[in-house]
Protein backbone atom coordinates (compact mmCIF):
# COMPACT_ATOMS: atom_id res chain seq x y z
CA UNK A 1 0.00 0.00 0.00
CA UNK A 2 1.27 3.87 -0.87
CA UNK A 3 -1.57 4.83 1.07
CA UNK A 4 -3.99 4.49 3.97
CA UNK A 5 -6.77 6.83 5.10
CA UNK A 6 -9.07 6.02 7.98
CA UNK A 7 -12.46 7.87 8.28
CA UNK A 8 -13.52 9.57 11.47
CA UNK A 9 -13.29 12.38 13.92
CA UNK A 10 -10.12 12.34 13.96
CA UNK A 11 -7.52 14.11 11.48
CA UNK A 12 -3.62 13.97 11.67
CA UNK A 13 -0.88 11.25 11.07
CA UNK A 14 -0.55 7.37 12.14
CA UNK A 15 2.37 5.78 13.48
CA UNK A 16 3.25 4.83 9.65
CA UNK A 17 3.82 7.32 6.95
CA UNK A 18 1.30 5.87 5.24
CA UNK A 19 -1.51 5.99 7.41
CA UNK A 20 -3.37 9.30 7.00
CA UNK A 21 -6.50 10.23 9.68
CA UNK A 22 -8.53 12.51 7.20
CA UNK A 23 -10.82 14.12 9.65
CA UNK A 24 -14.56 13.14 8.25
CA UNK A 25 -16.30 10.72 9.70
CA UNK A 26 -17.76 7.69 7.71
CA UNK A 27 -21.75 7.29 7.80
CA UNK A 28 -23.43 3.68 7.93
CA UNK A 29 -22.10 1.02 6.10
CA UNK A 30 -19.29 -1.26 6.81
CA UNK A 31 -16.88 0.90 8.44
CA UNK A 32 -14.10 1.11 5.37
CA UNK A 33 -10.44 2.39 4.78
CA UNK A 34 -9.78 4.06 1.22
CA UNK A 35 -6.41 2.11 0.53
CA UNK A 36 -4.22 2.84 -2.67
CA UNK A 37 -2.34 0.27 -3.95
CA UNK A 38 0.97 0.00 -6.11
CA UNK A 39 3.29 -2.54 -7.35
CA UNK A 40 6.94 -3.39 -6.39
CA UNK A 41 8.74 -1.46 -3.71
CA UNK A 42 7.49 0.92 -0.96
CA UNK A 43 9.95 3.52 0.55
CA UNK A 44 8.24 5.79 2.95
CA UNK A 45 9.63 8.65 5.47
CA UNK A 46 9.06 11.87 6.76
CA UNK A 47 10.53 15.51 6.05
CA UNK A 48 9.63 18.61 7.32
CA UNK A 49 6.66 17.58 8.21
CA UNK A 50 5.36 15.97 4.92
CA UNK A 51 4.63 12.03 5.48
CA UNK A 52 5.13 10.09 2.17
CA UNK A 53 5.74 7.25 0.20
CA UNK A 54 6.44 6.22 -3.22
CA UNK A 55 6.84 3.28 -5.80
CA UNK A 56 8.03 3.12 -9.22
CA UNK A 57 4.51 4.47 -10.42
CA UNK A 58 3.66 7.13 -7.70
CA UNK A 59 3.93 9.56 -5.09
CA UNK A 60 1.51 9.87 -2.15
CA UNK A 61 2.57 12.71 0.95
CA UNK A 62 -0.03 14.28 3.37
CA UNK A 63 0.54 17.08 5.64
CA UNK A 64 -1.36 18.59 8.62
CA UNK A 65 -1.91 22.24 9.35
CA UNK A 66 -2.62 24.09 12.32
CA UNK A 67 -3.82 27.50 12.26
CA UNK A 68 -5.76 28.52 15.80
CA UNK A 69 -8.46 29.59 14.10
CA UNK A 70 -7.67 32.40 12.04
CA UNK A 71 -8.54 32.65 8.74
CA UNK A 72 -5.41 34.30 7.49
CA UNK A 73 -3.46 31.56 9.03
CA UNK A 74 -4.84 29.44 7.85
CA UNK A 75 -4.00 31.18 4.00
CA UNK A 76 -0.54 32.04 5.25
CA UNK A 77 0.12 28.37 6.48
CA UNK A 78 -1.47 26.75 3.40
CA UNK A 79 0.68 28.29 1.49
CA UNK A 80 3.97 26.96 3.26
CA UNK A 81 2.59 23.93 3.45
CA UNK A 82 1.76 23.36 -0.26
CA UNK A 83 5.49 24.39 -0.90
CA UNK A 84 6.83 22.06 1.37
CA UNK A 85 4.71 19.48 -0.32
CA UNK A 86 5.62 20.95 -4.29
CA UNK A 87 9.25 21.07 -3.16
CA UNK A 88 9.44 17.25 -1.75
CA UNK A 89 7.53 15.71 -4.76
CA UNK A 90 10.06 17.16 -6.55
CA UNK A 91 13.12 16.26 -4.76
CA UNK A 92 11.53 12.52 -4.91
CA UNK A 93 11.25 12.67 -8.71
CA UNK A 94 7.45 13.06 -8.55
CA UNK A 95 7.19 16.90 -9.64
CA UNK A 96 3.82 16.82 -10.64
CA UNK A 97 0.28 17.34 -8.50
CA UNK A 98 -1.94 14.57 -10.34
CA UNK A 99 -4.63 15.12 -7.28
CA UNK A 100 -4.81 16.66 -4.15
CA UNK A 101 -7.34 16.17 -1.07
CA UNK A 102 -8.24 19.28 1.10
CA UNK A 103 -9.58 18.63 4.24
CA UNK A 104 -10.16 21.53 5.99
CA UNK A 105 -10.91 22.13 9.74
CA UNK A 106 -14.00 24.83 9.92
CA UNK A 107 -14.54 25.42 5.94
CA UNK A 108 -17.27 27.71 6.14
CA UNK A 109 -16.41 29.46 9.26
CA UNK A 110 -16.11 33.52 8.50
CA UNK A 111 -18.04 36.04 6.56
CA UNK A 112 -17.46 37.50 2.93
CA UNK A 113 -13.89 37.39 2.04
CA UNK A 114 -12.68 36.18 5.20
CA UNK A 115 -14.32 33.12 5.22
CA UNK A 116 -11.96 30.51 5.52
CA UNK A 117 -12.41 28.47 2.55
CA UNK A 118 -11.97 31.37 0.26
CA UNK A 119 -8.43 32.05 2.65
CA UNK A 120 -7.54 28.53 2.20
CA UNK A 121 -7.87 29.53 -2.23
CA UNK A 122 -5.88 32.56 -1.68
CA UNK A 123 -2.73 30.19 0.27
CA UNK A 124 -3.13 28.16 -2.53
CA UNK A 125 -3.08 29.84 -5.23
CA UNK A 126 -0.07 31.71 -4.41
CA UNK A 127 1.85 28.36 -3.76
CA UNK A 128 0.90 27.40 -7.35
CA UNK A 129 1.63 30.62 -8.94
CA UNK A 130 5.36 30.07 -7.55
CA UNK A 131 5.59 26.35 -8.77
CA UNK A 132 4.41 27.72 -11.98
CA UNK A 133 0.92 25.83 -12.20
CA UNK A 134 -1.57 27.85 -14.43
CA UNK A 135 -4.77 26.99 -15.54
CA UNK A 136 -3.95 24.20 -18.31
CA UNK A 137 -1.90 22.62 -15.22
CA UNK A 138 -4.34 22.13 -12.23
CA UNK A 139 -4.59 18.88 -10.61
CA UNK A 140 -8.18 17.25 -9.75
CA UNK A 141 -9.16 18.47 -6.08
CA UNK A 142 -11.55 18.32 -3.76
CA UNK A 143 -12.44 20.67 -0.47
CA UNK A 144 -14.28 19.69 2.03
CA UNK A 145 -14.85 20.55 5.78
CA UNK A 146 -14.63 18.81 9.48
CA UNK A 147 -14.74 19.73 12.61
CA UNK A 148 -11.24 18.90 13.57
CA UNK A 149 -8.61 21.19 14.72
CA UNK A 150 -5.53 20.37 11.94
CA UNK A 151 -6.78 20.55 8.48
CA UNK A 152 -5.07 17.76 6.31
CA UNK A 153 -4.04 18.01 2.59
CA UNK A 154 -2.45 14.91 1.13
CA UNK A 155 -1.91 14.14 -3.19
CA UNK A 156 -0.81 11.74 -5.35
CA UNK A 157 1.83 12.67 -7.22
CA UNK A 158 3.14 12.06 -10.43
CA UNK A 159 6.77 11.76 -13.04
CA UNK A 160 4.47 13.65 -15.14
CA UNK A 161 1.40 15.65 -15.26
CA UNK A 162 -1.97 14.46 -15.88
CA UNK A 163 -4.55 15.66 -18.95
CA UNK A 164 -7.02 17.79 -17.03
CA UNK A 165 -10.73 17.91 -18.27
CA UNK A 166 -13.12 20.61 -17.47
CA UNK A 167 -16.55 19.89 -17.84
CA UNK A 168 -18.96 21.66 -20.50
CA UNK A 169 -21.79 22.12 -17.94
CA UNK A 170 -19.60 24.52 -15.62
CA UNK A 171 -17.38 27.19 -16.03
CA UNK A 172 -14.10 26.07 -14.83
CA UNK A 173 -13.22 26.89 -11.49
CA UNK A 174 -10.30 28.97 -12.29
CA UNK A 175 -12.30 31.46 -14.12
CA UNK A 176 -15.24 31.58 -11.12
CA UNK A 177 -16.01 35.22 -10.89
CA UNK A 178 -14.44 37.87 -8.51
CA UNK A 179 -17.81 37.04 -6.16
CA UNK A 180 -16.93 33.81 -4.99
CA UNK A 181 -13.24 35.08 -3.07
CA UNK A 182 -11.02 37.02 -3.96
CA UNK A 183 -8.57 34.12 -5.54
CA UNK A 184 -10.48 31.51 -7.71
CA UNK A 185 -10.14 27.82 -6.99
CA UNK A 186 -7.02 26.04 -8.37
CA UNK A 187 -7.85 22.67 -9.63
CA UNK A 188 -9.13 21.00 -12.28
CA UNK A 189 -12.80 19.29 -12.56
CA UNK A 190 -10.55 16.15 -13.53
CA UNK A 191 -7.70 14.50 -14.32
CA UNK A 192 -6.62 11.54 -16.66
CA UNK A 193 -3.49 9.78 -14.98
CA UNK A 194 -1.74 6.73 -17.31
CA UNK A 195 -1.09 3.95 -15.27
CA UNK A 196 0.30 1.18 -17.70
CA UNK A 197 -2.38 -0.40 -19.60
CA UNK A 198 -5.39 1.59 -18.14
CA UNK A 199 -5.64 5.27 -17.59
CA UNK A 200 -7.66 6.27 -13.94
CA UNK A 201 -9.92 8.96 -14.28
CA UNK A 202 -9.59 11.35 -10.85
CA UNK A 203 -12.78 12.98 -10.44
CA UNK A 204 -12.54 16.27 -8.51
CA UNK A 205 -15.69 16.77 -5.69
CA UNK A 206 -18.65 17.43 -8.28
CA UNK A 207 -21.89 19.20 -6.86
CA UNK A 208 -24.64 20.58 -7.82
CA UNK A 209 -23.19 23.83 -9.82
CA UNK A 210 -24.10 24.76 -13.48
CA UNK A 211 -22.42 27.60 -15.14
CA UNK A 212 -20.66 28.79 -11.80
CA UNK A 213 -24.19 29.36 -9.81
CA UNK A 214 -24.99 26.48 -6.97
CA UNK A 215 -28.86 25.30 -8.08
CA UNK A 216 -31.38 23.77 -6.21
CA UNK A 217 -30.56 25.59 -3.08
CA UNK A 218 -32.62 23.18 -0.09
CA UNK A 219 -33.80 20.45 -2.53
CA UNK A 220 -31.91 17.79 -1.92
CA UNK A 221 -32.80 15.10 -3.74
CA UNK A 222 -32.73 18.10 -7.54
CA UNK A 223 -29.09 19.03 -5.96
CA UNK A 224 -28.18 14.67 -6.06
CA UNK A 225 -29.69 14.87 -9.98
CA UNK A 226 -27.49 17.96 -10.73
CA UNK A 227 -25.07 16.29 -9.29
CA UNK A 228 -25.27 13.07 -10.98
CA UNK A 229 -25.56 14.90 -14.75
CA UNK A 230 -22.40 16.95 -13.77
CA UNK A 231 -20.74 13.23 -13.23
CA UNK A 232 -21.92 12.62 -16.47
CA UNK A 233 -20.60 15.28 -18.77
CA UNK A 234 -17.46 15.12 -17.44
CA UNK A 235 -17.36 10.96 -18.23
CA UNK A 236 -18.48 11.81 -21.51
CA UNK A 237 -16.15 14.58 -22.16
CA UNK A 238 -12.91 12.28 -20.74
CA UNK A 239 -13.72 9.91 -23.61
CA UNK A 240 -12.44 12.55 -25.88
CA UNK A 241 -9.38 12.12 -24.73
CA UNK A 242 -8.68 8.42 -24.52
CA UNK A 243 -7.43 6.14 -27.61
CA UNK A 244 -9.69 3.21 -27.14
CA UNK A 245 -12.72 5.16 -26.81
CA UNK A 246 -13.47 3.24 -24.06
CA UNK A 247 -16.40 4.74 -21.72
CA UNK A 248 -15.01 4.91 -18.05
CA UNK A 249 -16.60 3.20 -15.22
CA UNK A 250 -16.78 4.97 -12.03
CA UNK A 251 -14.76 3.16 -9.61
CA UNK A 252 -14.96 4.03 -5.87
CA UNK A 253 -17.01 7.15 -5.15
CA UNK A 254 -16.77 9.00 -1.70
CA UNK A 255 -20.09 10.74 -1.49
CA UNK A 256 -19.83 13.63 0.88
CA UNK A 257 -22.98 14.81 3.35
CA UNK A 258 -22.97 18.01 5.15
CA UNK A 259 -26.33 16.62 6.93
CA UNK A 260 -26.08 13.55 8.60
CA UNK A 261 -30.04 13.02 8.69
CA UNK A 262 -29.88 13.32 4.71
CA UNK A 263 -27.64 9.84 4.59
CA UNK A 264 -30.43 7.46 3.79
CA UNK A 265 -31.74 9.44 1.00
CA UNK A 266 -28.86 10.22 -0.59
CA UNK A 267 -27.58 6.71 -0.22
CA UNK A 268 -30.42 5.36 -1.80
CA UNK A 269 -29.93 7.75 -4.91
CA UNK A 270 -25.91 7.03 -5.21
CA UNK A 271 -27.03 3.37 -5.02
CA UNK A 272 -29.31 3.51 -7.98
CA UNK A 273 -27.39 5.82 -9.84
CA UNK A 274 -23.90 3.43 -9.28
CA UNK A 275 -25.33 0.08 -8.45
CA UNK A 276 -21.72 -1.13 -9.85
CA UNK A 277 -19.45 1.04 -7.77
CA UNK A 278 -18.22 1.03 -4.12
CA UNK A 279 -19.35 4.37 -2.27
CA UNK A 280 -17.84 5.27 0.77
CA UNK A 281 -20.60 8.27 2.55
CA UNK A 282 -18.72 10.69 4.75
CA UNK A 283 -20.20 13.32 6.98
CA UNK A 284 -18.34 16.90 5.51
CA UNK A 285 -19.06 20.37 5.26
CA UNK A 286 -19.43 21.89 1.52
CA UNK A 287 -17.12 24.42 0.21
CA UNK A 288 -20.71 26.74 -0.62
CA UNK A 289 -22.79 26.93 2.46
CA UNK A 290 -26.08 26.15 0.07
CA UNK A 291 -24.53 22.76 -1.11
CA UNK A 292 -26.17 19.65 0.45
CA UNK A 293 -23.56 16.73 -1.36
CA UNK A 294 -20.86 16.34 -3.17
CA UNK A 295 -19.44 13.27 -5.13
CA UNK A 296 -15.57 12.92 -5.92
CA UNK A 297 -13.84 9.82 -7.10
CA UNK A 298 -11.75 7.31 -9.17
CA UNK A 299 -12.83 5.90 -12.78
CA UNK A 300 -11.17 3.67 -14.73
CA UNK A 301 -11.16 4.04 -18.60
CA UNK A 302 -10.82 0.19 -19.59
CA UNK A 303 -12.09 -3.16 -18.89
CA UNK A 304 -8.79 -4.12 -17.36
CA UNK A 305 -9.57 -3.87 -13.86
CA UNK A 306 -8.06 -7.06 -12.47
CA UNK A 307 -4.67 -6.10 -13.99
CA UNK A 308 -4.75 -2.46 -12.76
CA UNK A 309 -1.36 -2.02 -11.15
CA UNK A 310 -2.28 1.08 -9.77
CA UNK A 311 -5.69 2.35 -7.59
CA UNK A 312 -7.51 2.52 -4.69
CA UNK A 313 -10.25 0.19 -3.23
CA UNK A 314 -11.92 0.58 -0.06
CA UNK A 315 -11.05 -1.95 2.31
CA UNK A 316 -13.22 -3.58 5.55
CA UNK A 317 -11.72 -2.38 8.24
C1 LIG B 1 -17.45 23.59 -6.97
O1 LIG B 1 -17.86 22.97 -7.94
C2 LIG B 1 -17.52 22.93 -5.63
O2 LIG B 1 -11.37 24.20 -3.97
O3 LIG B 1 -10.33 22.34 -4.43
C3 LIG B 1 -15.05 21.24 -5.60
C4 LIG B 1 -13.84 20.57 -5.77
C5 LIG B 1 -15.06 22.47 -5.00
C6 LIG B 1 -12.64 21.16 -5.35
C7 LIG B 1 -11.37 23.03 -4.35
C8 LIG B 1 -13.85 23.05 -4.58
C9 LIG B 1 -12.65 22.40 -4.75
O4 LIG B 1 -16.98 24.74 -7.09
C10 LIG B 1 -16.34 23.21 -4.77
Amino acid sequence: ALAVVSFGPHSGPGEDPRHIHCGLPQLGGEPVTEVWRTTGVVHSGEENGCHWAQSEDALFVARWIEDGGDALALRDEVSRSYRQLLTLIQQRGFPRIVRAWNYIADINAGAGDMERYRQFCAGRQTAFSDWHYSNETYPAASALGHRCDKTAVYLLAGKHAARPIENPRQVSAYHYPREYGPASPSFARAALMDCGATQLLHISGTASVVGHESQHEGDLAAQLQTTFSNLDALFERSTEHTTQGIHPAADLLKVYVRREEDYETVRQAVSARFPHTQSVFLRADICRRELLVEIDGVGVLSDARPHQAFGSTAVNE
